[in-house]
């Protein structure tokens, strides 16, 4: 007997910030929802990404839902940047506050989502050979789930064990204790990593391909003074972030970095430094756009690593010389210094390059090194990544990575939706703020942009909305043309998809402002949803 396929209103794909809240929103707007998500649990990114030392770079009080002011009021954070077990018993406290879970499927994935332009209807194709079908289609999947390791020749034979970093084992610790560990990469995760497993390693290799600038984190746990003078200003910080540049209530810098004679400048990065945290990034207006303000921060930055770090020769090796700022700055707790350990090595594998990974370690063009556990801190194929893994189809059977061209041609309308994908949202997809932002603050805002809209076309029984080819096109020339203002073009990073072989250069994230971008998305919405084609009467 043939099994009645489930419909639902809306699916939603992940578990993580972005789809507990587009559950919550969309259920309390009154449509049935279906959650996917491929983790046994909720968490998204803080589900998986258990590896040692991680932590959230947003202050923990800023990385928070605003969406309930009694939530907020009701959940306390115990210091300044939060660990991932803190961030997930959040999430999982989330989840309980608002009964989520009976509409979480956990432990599946989603293989395909098709468009039937017939029936106008999404049918989702899971990895337990079942298929739903759903009027709206919602991608959570995060900009950084696509796990990126290296197909090193060898890694098959390797004796050892060995783990990336954003998929670290759940219900098994895993013990460094006397072993001999590789790590390769340095970017936040290996930056994170690297000082923790030091102190357990017996002895610790980096493989470092990029030098990083950081600064310190300087986490502190926090003063309830603190705590309760922020929940008193719930009202007032929601505001700011939402209004501001990066999503986090800062005051924004009003002074080029050129403009202010050099023992100012250096008093200004000073105070940043002993501060911690990303206040060095924001210190002037035009560090990421000037290369002469950019050298001053870098410099800086150099030169602490040269005061930090006692052997000159591996200090040099950990100074960076690209534009700050244009890979993801980085904070820390301990990283420079954890290179002045006895248990501590650093290798330079821009010049001595990986060759293989063999049975018993790894294998660089002149040596060969002998390690028990090898750590891939090596990164995602970013933004792009997470939704061409799913075999996304929308109008005439045309999938969405053939849409981009497998990455190359990325065009999107507000990084939220797709023409050729009607009735297809994406939260903080390529070409939003996203990454780029406190990511809560930018779910928050696409969550309940799309919820808007929903109920929108429910009210004005509007059957199907797509995104028009000219505003995409339009959405996606300023998104360039923004990104070609900066320095971050300059740089090979995964912000530029130069991280991944083969991966076509480009700029996926809208560097425009938070605040500037919501302005833009609820102008659109109350044009009528200005850029998108409404269809009324097509067949349910
Ligand atoms: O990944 P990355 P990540 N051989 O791409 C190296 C967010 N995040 O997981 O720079 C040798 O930054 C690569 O070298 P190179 C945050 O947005 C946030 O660390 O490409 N090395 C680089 O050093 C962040 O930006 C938080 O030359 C290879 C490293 O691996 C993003 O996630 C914490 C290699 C990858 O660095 C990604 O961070 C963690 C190869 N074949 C992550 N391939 C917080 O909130 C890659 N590398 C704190």
């Amino acid at each position: 007997m043939k099994t009645k396929i489930q419909h639902f209103d809306a699916i939603v794909i992940g578990a993580g910030f972005s789809g507990l809240y587009m559950l919550h929103r969309l259920r309390e707007d009154g449509l049935s929802v279906r959650v996917f998500e491929a983790g046994k649990g909720v968490g998204g990114t803080w589900f998986w990404n258990r590896y040692p030392g991680a932590r959230c770079d947003s202050e923990s009080v800023y990385y928070n839902y605003t969406f309930s002011e009694e939530l907020y009021k009701e959940w306390t954070w115990t210091s300044r940047y939060p660990e991932q077990p803190e961030i997930l018993r959040y999430l999982n406290f989330v989840a309980d506050k608002f009964d989520l879970r009976s509409d979480i499927q956990f432990n599946i994935r989603v293989q395909s989502a098709h468009y039937d332009e017939k029936n106008n209807r999404w049918t989702i194709n899971l990895d337990d050979h079942t298929n739903v079908t759903a009027k709206y289609f919602i991608t959570g999947v995060g900009c950084l789930s696509a796990a990126n390791v290296p197909n090193f020749k060898g890694i098959e034979s390797f004796k050892g064990e060995w783990y990336h970093t954003g998929h670290w084992p759940r219900n098994k610790v895993v013990d460094f204790k006397g072993k001999r560990v590789g790590i390769i990469g340095t970017g936040s995760s290996g930056v994170q990593a690297i000082p923790v497993i030091a102190e357990q390693a017996g002895h610790l290799t980096v493989f470092q391909r990029t030098p990083q600038y950081s600064a310190p984190a300087r986490n502190h746990l926090y003063d309830p003074e603190y705590i309760r003078k922020t929940k008193a200003n719930f009202k007032e910080i929601k505001k700011q972030m939402r209004e501001s540049t990066g999503g986090q209530p800062v005051v924004p810098p009003t002074q080029s970095a050129l403009e202010v004679n050099p023992i100012e400048r250096n008093k200004i990065y000073e105070d940043n430094w002993k501060n911690g945290g990303l206040g060095l990034f924001g210190a002037f207006t035009d560090l990421t756009i000037d290369e002469r303000a950019n050298k001053t921060v870098a410099e800086f930055i150099r030169t602490k690593i040269s005061e930090i770090v006692h052997d000159s020769e591996v200090a040099k090796k950990l100074m960076p010389y690209y534009y700050y700022g244009t890979k993801r700055p980085i904070i820390d707790t301990n990283y420079y210094e954890t290179y002045n350990r006895e248990n501590v090595s650093l290798v330079d594998v821009k010049n001595d390059s990986i060759e293989s990974i063999t049975p018993n370690g790894l294998k660089t063009i002149n040596n060969e090194y002998e390690l028990d556990v090898i750590v891939f801190a090596t990164g995602y194929d970013g933004m792009t990544g997470p939704l061409m893994k799913i075999d996304i189809k929308g109008k005439d059977g045309i999938s969405l990575k053939e849409k981009w061209d497998g990455g190359a041609q990325t065009r999107t309308y507000l990084g939220i939706a797709n023409a050729g994908f009607p009735n297809m949202f994406m939260i903080t997809g390529p070409e939003s703020p996203s990454v780029l932002s406190n990511m809560p603050v930018s779910i928050e805002q696409h969550v309940e942009w799309i919820a808007d809209c929903i109920q929108f076309l429910r009210t004005k029984e509007i059957d199907v909305i797509e995104a028009n080819v000219d505003a995409e096109n339009e959405w996606s020339q300023h998104c360039r043309e923004v990104a070609e203002a900066t320095l971050f073009i300059k740089t090979d990073s995964w912000y530029t998809g130069a991280n991944i072989k083969g991966k076509p250069r480009g700029f996926q994230i809208y560097l425009g402002g938070v605040g500037a971008y919501r302005k833009k998305c609820d102008e659109i919405a109350t044009n009528g949803y200005e850029g998108f084609v409404l269809t009324s009467n097509a067949v349910h």
